[in-house]
């Protein structure tokens, strides 16, 4: 009952925050971007990504064992991370930003900073 009641939004007024919320969701993916890396049979995969500075490098944990994401120089250390975690890493500089895993130290990977 109460919703025929309600005012409707003008179409100009719904039209103009429409465009307001395309220009803002259109502008972010241009500043960052997300890097997927999957963790399955004790490898990072892909073992080595390139990102630029600002964006995210997203962590999910494919096996059934818990894995963690280190950076060698100790930086960020993530939780262990079960089936299906994921860790997220922000590119902060540029470089070669090494990692491996904390519980299986052969597992490495790296993140080429351009
Ligand atoms: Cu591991």
């Amino acid at each position: 009952m109460m919703t025929l009641l309600r005012p409707r939004m003008h179409p100009l007024l719904a039209f103009s925050l429409a465009t307001a919320l395309v220009t803002l969701v259109s502008f972010t993916p241009a500043f960052a971007a997300d890097v997927k890396v999957s963790i399955t049979n004790f490898k990072f995969d892909p073992e080595v990504v390139t990102a630029a500075v600002g964006d995210k490098v997203i962590f999910t944990n494919a096996d059934d064992t818990i894995h963690s994401v280190v950076g060698d120089d100790g930086s960020f250390h993530s939780d262990g991370l079960d089936t299906n975690d994921t860790y997220t890493y922000t590119v902060t500089k540029a470089g070669t930003i090494a990692y491996h895993c904390g519980l299986h130290p052969f597992m490495k990977g790296q993140i080429v900073v351009k």
